[in-house]
């Protein structure tokens, strides 16, 4: 084995070492937040959040017996339903819009920051 080929796990420590800890380390959960939208008087509230990769978004239902669902082609929704809450964890950076189809106009946008 060459010295060269020793040295290469030693390398690798270092630069996690000065990566500077799990908070910036690509794809790291240890700073993960939740951010809550509440169904209520058939609106998103709030309509868009702005997030971290990794962070998750939870939608909680709480417009009475009203029936909503939450319906992207970006990340999996639910169905009609009209109480409890639902989440999502988010990885890769983009804009997601998703709606409710059963109200026109009952529209959401998440946002996931580089
Ligand atoms: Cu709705």
């Amino acid at each position: 084995m060459s010295a060269r080929r020793r040295n290469r796990p030693l390398l690798a420590l270092a630069l996690v070492a000065a990566a500077g800890g799990a908070a910036t380390l690509p794809g790291g959960v240890a700073q993960a937040a939740t951010r809550t939208v509440t169904l209520r008087d058939i609106a998103f509230h709030p309509a868009r959040v702005t997030i971290a990769r990794g962070d998750r978004v939870v939608w909680r239902w709480r417009d009475g017996g009203i029936r909503h669902n939450v319906v992207s082609r970006s990340f999996r929704g639910t169905g009609a339903r009209s109480s409890g809450s639902y989440g999502v964890t988010f990885r890769r950076a983009g804009t997601f819009r998703y709606r409710c189809t059963l109200h026109p106009g009952m529209d959401g946008t998440v946002v996931v920051r580089r």
